[in-house]
C-alpha cells in the first residue's frame, strides 16, 4: 500500500557468466523467474522479478552475464543488453564467486564501474568455502579492487544471509512510487517464459557445443477448455545438430518435452500441450536480423 515515504528503484544483478544471477533472483522471489543452468551464458535476456512489500518495490533486472565479445554478433547484443540494463538502474549488484576473483570479474567490473551507478559486490556461493576464515582475506581482496558501496557474502543457493541483502538493497532505494501491481513478479509473459524452461531443458539435455546453437520460439499458443496448447520451434544452427536434439527414436526431444512441462504447468498453474518442431537456420547468432526476429533486441 503506498505512503508518502514509499521507496521503489531498478537493481541490475550483472557479472561474468555462472556467478549465480539468476539463481539469486529465484531465491529473492521464491519464484523460477528465470532459468539457471550449469553452463554459462544461459541468461539471453533482461529479465524483471519485482519484488514488493507494504512500504517499498525493488525491481531487480536479471542480465546475461558480461563477456569478452569473441567476435560473435549474439555476444555483442547480449553484453550491450546487460550493460543498458546496469546503466538504466538504481543500483548494481555484482555477482563474483566466494571461491576466487577471475579474470572475467575484471571485465564485468570495468562494465559496471563505466556508468555511474553505485555497486554492491556481492560474493555468492559462500556455500561452497569450507571455513568462513578463507572468506576475510578474499573479501580483502575484493575491497582493494574497487571503491564498492558494499559487500555482502551470501549463498543464492541455500538463502543465506539473503535477508540483509535485502535490507540493504532497501536502505539504498530512492523514494519513489510502486512501479507495478502488488501481484506482478515479472515483466515477462507466458509465451517467454515457456520458451525460456523449454531452452532450459534442452540445455541441460544436450552436450556442448549443440546448447549455445539453440533458441527457442513460441509460434502460436491456442486455448481449448482447460488446456494451452503451444506450438514451438527449436532453432539449431546446423542440419547435425537436428538429429542431436531429436534424440535416437525421439527420445531426448521427448524427455526435454515432458521435463519442460511437468515445470511449466507448476509455473503457469494450467495444463499444457506442448508440440514441438526442430528446424534449421544457419548461423543465426551472427545475423542482426535472425537475431531481432527471435527476439534479441539490444535493449528494451
Ligand atoms: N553452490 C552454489 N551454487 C550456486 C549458487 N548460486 C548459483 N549456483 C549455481 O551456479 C550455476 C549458475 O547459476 P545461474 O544462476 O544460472 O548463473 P548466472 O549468473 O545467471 O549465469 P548466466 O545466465 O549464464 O550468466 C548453477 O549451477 C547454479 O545452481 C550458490 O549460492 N551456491
Ligand atoms: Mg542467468
Amino acid at each position: 500500500m503506498p505512503t508518502e515515504k514509499y521507496c521503489s528503484g531498478f537493481v541490475a544483478v550483472a557479472g561474468r557468466p555462472n556467478t549465480g544471477k539468476s539463481t539469486l533472483i529465484n531465491t529473492l522471489l521464491n519464484e523460477k523467474i528465470s532459468i539457471v543452468t550449469p553452463k554459462p551464458q544461459t541468461t539471453r535476456h533482461s529479465i524483471m522479478g519485482i519484488l514488493t512489500r507494504p512500504d517499498h518495490q525493488i525491481v531487480f533486472v536479471d542480465t546475461p552475464g558480461l563477456h569478452q565479445s569473441g567476435g560473435r554478433q549474439i555476444n555483442r547484443v547480449l553484453n550491450r543488453s546487460a550493460g543498458a540494463s546496469v546503466a538504466g538502474a538504481d543500483l548494481v549488484l555484482l555477482l563474483v564467486e566466494a571461491t576466487g576473483w577471475r579474470d572475467g570479474d575484471d571485465f564485468a567490473l570495468r562494465r559496471a564501474q563505466e556508468t555511474a551507478v553505485p555497486i554492491v559486490l556481492v560474493v555468492n556461493k559462500i556455500d561452497r568455502v569450507k571455513s568462513r576464515t578463507q572468506l576475510l582475506p578474499f573479501l580483502d581482496e575484493c575491497a582493494a579492487r574497487a571503491d564498492f558501496l558494499a559487500m555482502i557474502p551470501v549463498s543464492a543457493l541455500t538463502g543465506e544471509n539473503l535477508e540483509r541483502l535485502l535490507a540493504l538493497v532497501h536502505e539504498q532505494l530512492p523514494a519513489g512510487p510502486q512501479l507495478f501491481p502488488a501481484a506482478m513478479t515479472t515483466d515477462r509473459g507466458p509465451e517467454f517464459r515457456i520458451a525460456e524452461v523449454i531452452r532450459e531443458k534442452l540445455l541441460m539435455a544436450l552436450r556442448e557445443e549443440v546448447p549455445y546453437g539453440l533458441a527457442v520460439e513460441v509460434l502460436q499458443v491456442e486455448h481449448r477448455d482447460d488446456l494451452m496448447l503451444v506450438d514451438v520451434v527449436i532453432w539449431v544452427e546446423r542440419d547435425s545438430h537436428r538429429g542431436m536434439v531429436v534424440g535416437r527414436g525421439g527420445e531426448v526431444l521427448k524427455q526435454v518435452g515432458t521435463a519442460a512441462r511437468v515445470e511449466l504447468e507448476d509455473i503457469l498453474g494450467q495444463r499444457l500441450h506442448l508440440q514441438t518442431h526442430v528446424k534449421v537456420k544457419e548461423n543465426w547468432r551472427d545475423s542482426a536480423v535472425a537475431l531481432r526476429q527471435l527476439g534479441y533486441e539490444e535493449s528494451r
